[in-house]
């Protein structure tokens, strides 16, 4: 492949804590072994096509900032085709695994869907190649059901049956596509599927639709031999007010009740969980004790501003607290830590992309080891143990095993008088000794 897009760049290298150099990882090496796996395999690192090659910098104040050197600005194919040049040359000399992508931001959507799907037909013949070529692979596909102003009302929950069956057409091709690519996952994000306001919604109606749809995608994957993991991605507002896909116990509970739980898992984003009011540490818990944590998308909000700013991801402590999970499990094979973020409007130059996901690799390598040494020495998970031992024998066993009824408990309690005293849940310890981790 011509390296010609990013010319003053070299393929960024690891050069451990002590380097001074920007342009090179402290803290990620893609070959160190943590808990039996190489971080590389563990992490399993995507780029984003949609932020990272598409982001302009616009914001409802003003126009982009972003206009890069290897786009001509138009609606071309051919600009389609040059950009994927230029997005391969950034993940190999990042050295991230992955990429994902929406079909409407690799290829320019036509006049007609049949011209969309030629477009998208050539853009994907290019990406083939160029993951052919490079060796970087597809995390996971999906589709824009959201910027079209067909998609006003929503998609598989419009109103307008046509819609469902335009969208419906475009997931169609856009898992074929996913497929072709050798893509390991596809997503569902529900970018318009809620309501504004539920005095014109049929919600009932909207929420069959949804499981429908996903249904005809399951069964459309299965016909064609597609065995990458569907995944729902939760979020509870934005653009709707209300989107269906709250946080993860609405996707999970929507997933249940409509059968749908063998067939999709979760896709887990750290801003639409603060969003949701919930921290990203108890999202991830929520979906792997229910065995449906199947992927992440990496990133951060801000705390002074309400809505989904998608920053890269460069705290400590959030990662820390997302490998705690992710390690519980033993990673998230075949899924993986997509940085669905995007740089600040001011970040406008192409070498930024670089130092943004250099800081994410690097922050979740350091959170991975982080969290590594502190499941190593058990010192969380000894105390939870401790702490809930009165279930371990005698009457918290029998309540575990379910062999004792109210008036059991009744009499237990009659005869013991009062409850074994409690002891303190020493929450200030445990955070100073989660400290002396970092
Ligand atoms: C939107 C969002 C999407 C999904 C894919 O907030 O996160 O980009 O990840 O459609
Ligand atoms: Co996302």
């Amino acid at each position: 492949m011509s390296q010609q897009h990013f010319p003053d760049v070299p393929k960024i290298q690891f050069e451990g804590p002590k380097s001074k150099n920007p342009l090179a990882f402290k803290h990620y090496n893609p070959d160190e072994v943590v808990e039996g796996q190489k971080l590389r395999d563990l992490l399993r690192f995507s780029v984003c096509y949609w932020h990272t090659f598409r982001g302009t910098g616009s914001d409802p104040f003003g126009p982009g900032t972003m206009l890069r050197p290897w786009d001509d600005g138009s609606n071309s194919v051919e600009n389609a085709v040059k950009r994927v040049g230029a997005a391969f040359e950034f993940i190999s000399k990042l050295g991230a695994p992955f990429y994902c992508f929406h079909d409407r931001d690799v290829a320019p959507e036509g006049e007609t869907l049949a011209e969309s799907n030629k477009n998208l037909d050539a853009v994907a013949k290019a990406l083939a190649e160029a993951q052919a070529s490079t060796g970087v692979k597809l995390l996971w596909g999906t589709a824009n059901l959201f910027s079209n102003p067909r998609f006003m009302h929503g998609a598989a929950t419009s109103c307008n049956a046509d819609v469902f069956a335009y969208a419906a057409a475009q997931v169609k091709k856009a898992i074929e596509v996913t497929h072709q690519l050798g893509g390991e996952n596809y997503v569902f994000w529900g970018g318009r599927e809620g309501y504004m306001n539920l005095y014109n919604t049929d919600m009932k109606r909207e929420l069959d639709h949804l499981a429908k749809f996903m249904h005809l995608a399951a069964d459309h994957a299965k016909s064609i031999g597609f065995k990458g993991q569907f995944l729902f991605e939760p979020k509870p507002k934005e653009p709707t007010k209300h989107q269906y896909d709250f946080d993860a116990a609405a996707c999970l509970n929507f997933l249940r009740a409509y059968g749908l739980l063998d067939k999709v898992k979760l896709n887990i984003e750290t801003n639409h969980a603060t969003l949701a009011g919930h921290t990203m540490q108890h999202e991830l818990e929520y979906a792997r004790i229910q065995g449906v944590l199947g992927s992440i998308d990496a990133n951060t909000g801000d705390l002074l501003l309400g809505w989904d700013t998608d920053q890269f991801p460069t705290d400590i402590y959030l990662t820390t607290q997302c490998m705690l999970v992710i390690l519980q499990q033993g990673g998230l094979k075949p899924g993986g830590v997509n940085f669905d973020a995007k740089v600040r409007r001011e970040s406008f130059e192409p070498l930024d992309l670089f130092h943004a996901h250099i800081g994410g690799m690097d922050t979740f390598a350091r959170g991975t080891k982080i969290a590594a040494a502190i499941r190593r020495d058990g010192v969380l998970t000894n105390f939870v143990k401790n702490r809930y031992r009165s279930f371990d024998t005698g009457i918290g066993q029998k309540i575990e095993a379910g062999t004792v009824t109210f008036a059991d408990l009744e009499k237990y309690m009659l005869e013991k008088g009062n409850p074994t005293p409690n002891e303190s849940g020493r929450q200030e310890m445990l955070e100073n000794i989660v400290n002396d981790y970092l």
